[in-house]
Formats: structure tokens, sequence, C-alpha cells
């Protein structure tokens, strides 16, 4: 009998990448997509097609975090052996904007799946929750599974409420429910309003002559970054280990946003000479003399994550995991990609 899976957050980043794994491991997985006014399928369409998978294995369900009654039905129709929620408002510096509707789907979200599951009878599913990073928002680096959390945006503080109620799920009801606390990862399918795709695509747009500017918030800020795709690898690892448990992903390596905007545009061809400080800096193309990078201010999080640098020692020792992508092949694969 094929194990069946259901992702929330199919049609993101990471959850396209779990169902491509998810499908070549033998599962039978299925979706859940929200409604939108225009398709949000374009990262999974491919799998409908594919020649890799077999796509009468994979089938997407309309439902969302914020209506119970929708995950009750999804859940109870599908019966799954494996939930992953990777559904969430996922954008930090949106969840300055909307607070509310941050909290509701991504605390308020995870919570009734755990509801449901608590009171499932037919078989014992086990729970994946995404959580992140941010979480640890002012705590110094290394951040490991027990540095304290000190969130800096209502997006970590529903990360933080996620993270606590599976870890009560676990202890309070026996429930399989496991944290991966997973440090930025991107790939070609990143959203284009993090920080990674928007230099990669703004510096490739500037280049074919699209685009004349691109404009950054905080350049100062270090982020661990990983590959998407070696980031979904331990989502299935965490889960499917023995004892429900929770784990750091990461690459113990953390860069500027300065740093990845320097590689990325040596990699696509320009040199960038930095002049000015604060708002005033700007990025000139030494080779035209043209500013092609300056900051705004309507980028910066009125409460920023300094640093961030993930230390993986027991997701390496107890799954086996660690990540294959550097920095470097990261932005190669971006760039490709892109392009
Ligand atoms: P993403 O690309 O923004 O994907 C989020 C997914 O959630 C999308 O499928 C989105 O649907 C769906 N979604 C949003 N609101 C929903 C709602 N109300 N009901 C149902 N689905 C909803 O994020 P990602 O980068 O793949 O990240 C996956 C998860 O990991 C998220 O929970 C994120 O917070 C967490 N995380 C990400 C990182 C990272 O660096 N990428 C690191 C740590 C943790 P649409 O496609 O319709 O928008
Ligand atoms: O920002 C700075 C910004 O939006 C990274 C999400 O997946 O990872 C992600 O959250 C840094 C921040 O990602 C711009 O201030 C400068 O310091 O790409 P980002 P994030 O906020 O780290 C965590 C782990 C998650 O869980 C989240 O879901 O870059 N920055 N200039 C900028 N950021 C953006 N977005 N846009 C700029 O123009």
């Amino acid at each position: 009998m094929k194990k069946v899976a259901l992702i929330f957050g199919v049609t993101g980043q990471d959850g396209s990448y779990l169902a491509e794994l998810l499908l070549k491991k033998g599962y039978n997985v299925h979706g859940v997509k929200r409604r939108t006014s225009i398709p949000n399928t374009n990262r999974v369409d491919h799998i409908f097609d594919s020649i890799n998978f077999s796509s009468k294995y994979f089938h997407l369900h309309h439902g969302d975090l914020s209506d119970s009654g929708s995950l009750y039905r999804i859940i109870n129709k599908v019966n799954p052996d494996e939930i992953y929620n990777l559904a969430a408002q996922s954008h930090v510096k949106i969840s300055f904007q909307i607070p509310e509707y941050t909290s509701d789907v991504n605390a308020l979200g995870t919570l009734r799946i755990l509801e449901i599951i608590r009171h499932y009878k037919r078989k014992k599913i086990k729970f994946y929750q995404a959580s992140s990073s941010e979480m640890y928002g002012k705590s110094k680096p290394p951040q490991n599974e027990k540095t304290i959390f000190q969130p800096r945006s209502i997006y970590a503080v529903s990360k933080v409420f996620a993270y606590h109620s599976v870890v009560h799920y676990r202890e309070a009801y026996n429930v399989h429910a496991c944290n991966g606390i997973l440090f930025n990862h991107e790939s070609p399918r990143r959203g284009v309003n993090f920080v990674t795709k928007k230099i990669i695509q703004g510096l490739l747009r500037i280049k074919n002559k699209k685009q004349k500017i691109l404009v950054l918030g905080n350049l100062y800020s270090k982020r661990d970054w990983g590959h998407a795709r070696d980031y979904v690898d331990s989502m299935w690892k965490i889960l499917n280990n023995k004892k429900p448990d929770d784990y750091v992903i990461a690459t113990n390596k953390s860069y500027s946003v300065k740093d990845f905007t320097d590689i990325a545009s040596k990699k696509i061809g320009f040199k960038i000479k930095w002049k000015g400080k604060g708002l005033k800096e700007v990025g000139v193309d030494s080779t035209t003399n043209k500013t092609i990078i300056r900051i705004d201010k309507k980028y910066f999080r009125e409460t920023e994550v300094d640093n961030l640098i993930g230390d993986f020692k027991k997701a390496k020792k107890i799954l086996n995991w660690k990540p294959k992508f550097s920095l470097n092949n990261l932005i190669d694969d971006m760039i490709k990609n892109e392009i």
C-alpha cells in the first residue's frame, strides 16, 4: 500500500519541491491550494505532465488554514499517514502590515490541524510543522535547538505559538508531531519579494536593459542561506525518524545581504563599487559608472533580525542530514534558471 501524504502549502516554494520528493519516494501525494483570483499552481503544474512522476498519484484540494471545516473535510477525505504544514503568510515584512491575518493562518491554522489530528480516530497521523529561524530573533548566533526564542515580528511570534503547540500536542496527547526549525532557504522557485530572488531577478533585468535600478533595504543583516531542495529532504527525515522531535536545519554559514549582492553581481557580470553611507549608500557599476543599486527606507523592518547562523549538529548526528548546496551553488542555480 502506498503511503499517503498531505501537504498544506503545496503551491509554495517548499511545497512544490516536497511534492516532487514524496512522489519519487512512491507516496500518494495530496496538496491543499487556497482560492486565488489568478492561478497559483505554477510551481506544481509541471507535475501533471512530468515524465519523472506519475501524476495519477498527485491530487489538489481547495482549502484554507483559516477555515477549520475545510481542513477537517480534506483530512477526513484523504486519510493521510503524514501531514506537512508548510502553509503560511510567510513574508516577515508584510506581517507588520497584516498581523492579525498572519497570526490566524500561521498560529491558529497550525492549532486547527493539530486539534483535528488529536481527535482523529482512523489512524495515527504524523505531523510536520514548518518552524523558522526567525523565532530566534534577537538571540545571538550560532542558534541551536536550545537557544531561546526572542521574536522580532508577528510572523516570528506566530511561528513561536505554532512551535509550542506542536510540542504541547506531542507531550499532552502523544501526537507524533515535529518541528523543523529551518533557516532561510532559497531556490529558483523563491517568491519574487524575498531578497535573494529580488536581487538576482533585478540584476539580470538591469543587465538585459529591462530595468534601471535595484532598490533594496537593509544591506547589513546576515542570513544563513541554504537551498530548498536540500531542506525538503530534511522534512521527510525529521518526520520519519522513530522518535518525534525538533531539529535545526541550516548550513552554519552566514552572509550579509551585501555579500549576497556582491557575489551575485560578479556572476552576472557587474563590478559593483559601493559609495556613501546609510540611506545614501549606492552600488555603482564600475564599467558604465552608472548607479544600479540604491537604498529605500520602505524596505527596512521596524525591528530587524541581525544575524542568523544555524547549528545543525543534532540533525547531522541523528538524521544523517547535511546540506549539499553551498551558497555559490545556490546562486548559480538561481541565475541559471532565471535566464
Ligand atoms: P511560500 O513560498 O510563501 O509558500 C507558502 C504556502 O502557503 C503557499 O502555498 C501559499 O499559497 C500557502 N498559503 C498561504 N496562506 C494560506 C492559507 N491561508 N491557507 C492555505 N494555504 C496558504 O513559503 P515557503 O518559502 O515555501 O515556506 C514554506 C513554509 O516554511 C512556510 O510556513 C514558511 O513560513 C516556513 N519557512 C520558510 C523558510 C524559508 O526560508 N523559505 C524558512 C523557515 C520557515 P499561495 O501559493 O496561494 O500563496
Ligand atoms: O529578508 C533584508 C531584510 O525577506 C532577508 C522567510 O522565508 O526566511 C525568510 O524571512 C533579509 C532581511 O527573508 C530587502 O531586511 C534587504 O534582513 O528575504 P527576506 P526573511 O525575512 O529572512 C525566514 C527564515 C522565514 O521563515 C520567512 O518565511 O534581507 N532585505 N533589502 C530585504 N528583504 C526583502 N524582502 N526585500 C528587500 O528589498
